[in-house]
Formats: C-alpha cells, structure tokens, sequence
C-alpha cells in the first residue's frame, strides 16, 4: 500500500499530463521476503509480505492510444497495439508498462486507448520489488478499465512473463504474486508450482525491520539468470522436473556432481523445507526458532548460493546480536546488495535500530535507510 502522499502525487500527474479526473485508482505494494530465496523458479516455497510501500496508478479511458505519464520520472510514453509492441532499451520503466499491456492483450484484456498516470514510493533497486508492484498495479488498473474481472494469480502469470520477455530477468513468480495476492497482517506460504498461497498470521507484537544495506543492486539479472541456469543443469543431473523434487541426500551423495553444482542445489533443497519450518514456526510464535532458520538462510545465500556481499553479512551480524532469540535477521530478495529483513518484538525496534545506526556503516558513505512496517494488503482499488 503506497503512502497517501503518492496517492494524491498520481492525480496531480494525471490532472497535469490529460486533464480532468480518472476513472478509477488502484495500488499495489511491494514486499520484502521472510525467507524462501531462489526457490520460486524452482518450483519451491517462499514466504513473503506486502510493504506499506507501493505503486499508485490512475487511469481512465478514452482515445486511440495508450498514453502513459511517470510522475516519478517526469516522462511520457505513448503507443498503439495495432501492431506488436515492440520493448524499449534496457533497464527503462517503460519496458514494465508496456511488458505487462502487452501480456494483457494477447489475453484479450486491454483497451485500444487509456491514459495512465503513474507513482510510486517502493525504493528502487533495494531488492524490494518495486518492478513487480509497477506491473501488478497496471495490470490491474488496465484489466479493471477493460471491465475484466481478472483472477490475481492469472495477473500474476501475466506481470511475470512481462518482466520475463520485456525486462530481460528471469524472474519466478515469487515478488508478483504477494504484490498481487497479500493480506495485511499476513506473510504468505506460497507453494510456486502449484501456486497455492497461504496467509501465516504475524505475531501482532511483532515488526517487521527492513534495513538498506547501502550496496545498490543496480545490474545484477545477468547473475540472477546465471543462477537459475545453474539450478536448472542441477535438475537435469538428478533428473527431476525442478530442484524442488530432489532431496537433501540425494545432493549430498551425488557423486558426479562438481563442487558448485552441488553447493547451488544444496541451497535450494534446504531453503525449501526451512521456509516450510518457518511458517510453522510463525504460525505458533516460536520466534527463537524463526530466528535459527532465517540465520541458516543467510549462511547458505552466504555460503552455497554466494548472493551475498560483505557489507550485508556484516550488517545481517549485527541484526543478529541485537535480537538475540527473540527474532531473526537475513539478506532478502534476489541478493548481491539490497536490503536486510529483520522480524523482532516491536518493543525492541528502537533499541536495534539505535544499534544498527551505531556499528553499521554503509560503503555509500550514507546513514542506513530503516524502514519499520507491518504485512500490508496486496493490490487493489482504492
Ligand atoms: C527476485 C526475483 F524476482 C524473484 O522471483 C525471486 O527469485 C527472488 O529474486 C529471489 O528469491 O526478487
């Protein structure tokens, strides 16, 4: 959920760029992921929340084209799906927009012409999934002014394969679906083969602390996709559909298998049943236990998936230390800079940020960026 701020920053946009009032608003959030990394392209488990921070859209029909207005960038785009639409360069907001139309008119889901104003309040390139809150709440704004009543998960589906074929990251489902489908209150089991998601209570006296590392993620789908490339080849050595389906011990006795294959797939299997166990453990409030897995998680990013980066291990210690048995702290997202999650006693929240601003020094030479919220709601009009 986007802050009221960037709510009434979208209709001053859309007043200025086409004039009058839109049809209909609608946001969708960020998240942040409790734990579960690099399983969702492995047909695995995740757990992740919707952010108080999002991505607002007005729109309205009318017209022949497609006009877009980016607040946050002071840029327009315009275009036609009388013929295909063709991507922008790499790395430009307009691939997300016009991914996501694109997705949504060969489902036959888009009108011929709309005006859209967008803004957004996610941080960009802090690993908080401010791209798939840019696709989710298009998607909707544009299936809702087409008068579809579109199923999330589908819209989910479609925001994906956007930034699949228009943004060049070979993303899972994971950032897309709990933009789309959170509850407040609420992180969210998702099983991404079947795509069953299952809302898992947060303790009410609990916080969520998300801390920037001060390490931009900037260019890092080449590693990403490097990645998923690697967990692939390690499925077809086991000869299973996706590492979801092989087993810890069948990873540790491979004989065959070269030393970084089996430390990738050893991070996959393992990260599937600690995310299981987690929400278990949220689930009964059993926070020390929470804790020991959500440091398990770090230690294989760290260790086996090498997503991690020095400046994040430091900070992620010294998380540790504060919180002690009474919560956890882990890198989240996609890695190789970003930002921290920490889940802890609310009540603790301004002693380890106090912490964190003492001992931890961001190689940006900036004071950290903290952010303290509750799971949020997923997209949705407003
Ligand atoms: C990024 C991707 F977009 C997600 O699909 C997921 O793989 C995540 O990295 C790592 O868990 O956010």
């Amino acid at each position: 959920m986007a802050e009221q701020a960037t709510i009434e920053r979208t209709k001053q946009a859309f007043a200025q760029a086409f004039g009058g009032e839109p049809d209909l608003i609608v946001q969708a959030p960020g998240r942040v992921n409790l734990i579960g990394e690099h399983t969702d392209y492995n047909d695995g488990f995740v757990l992740p929340l919707a952010i108080d921070r999002g991505t607002v859209v007005a729109a309205r029909l009318g017209g022949s084209e497609i006009r877009v207005r980016a607040a946050d960038f002071g840029e327009d785009d315009r275009f036609t799906f009388a013929e295909r639409i063709e991507d922008a360069p790499p790395g430009d907001w307009r691939n997300y927009v016009r991914g996501i139309i694109a997705m949504l008119v060969e489902d036959e889901i888009a009108p011929q012409g709309m005006q859209l104003a967008i803004a957004g309040d996610v941080p960009q390139g802090a690993g908080l999934s401010s791209s798939a809150s840019l696709e989710v709440a298009v998607g909707l704004a544009v299936a809702k002014l087409a008068g579809a009543d579109v199923d999330m998960t589908r819209l989910a589906q479609l925001a994906q394969r956007a930034e699949n074929e228009f943004a060049g990251c070979a993303c899972g489902i994971m950032d897309q679906l709990v933009s789309a489908r959170a509850e407040p209150d609420k992180a969210l089991l998702i099983d991404c083969r079947s795509l069953d998601c299952k809302p898992v209570p947060v303790p009410a006296d609990a916080a969520v602390l998300i801390v920037h590392s001060g390490v931009e993620r900037g260019l890092v789908d080449s590693a990403y996709n490097e990645r998923r490339q690697q967990c692939e080849q390690a499925a077809g050595h086991f000869k299973v559909a996706a590492l979801r389906d092989a087993e810890p011990a069948q990873v540790e006795s491979a004989e065959d298998l070269d030393d970084l294959a089996r430390r990738r797939a050893r991070h996959v299997v393992t990260e599937n049943e600690r995310t299981l166990a987690a929400a278990h453990a949220l689930a009964d409030n059993d926070m020390a236990r929470l804790g020991q897995l959500m440091a398990d998680s770090h230690d294989s990013m760290r260790d086996d998936f090498e997503i991690t980066v020095p400046a994040i291990d430091e900070l992620v210690g010294i998380l540790q230390r504060e919180i002690g048995e009474k919560g956890g702290a882990r890198m989240t997202g996609g890695g190789f800079g970003g930002c921290v999650i920490a889940l802890l006693p609310t009540e603790r929240v301004d002693a380890v940020a106090a912490a964190v601003r003492r001992d931890y020094h961001p190689p940006n030479g900036k004071p950290p960026l903290i952010h303290v919220c509750r799971p949020a709601a997923g997209a949705g009009a407003l």
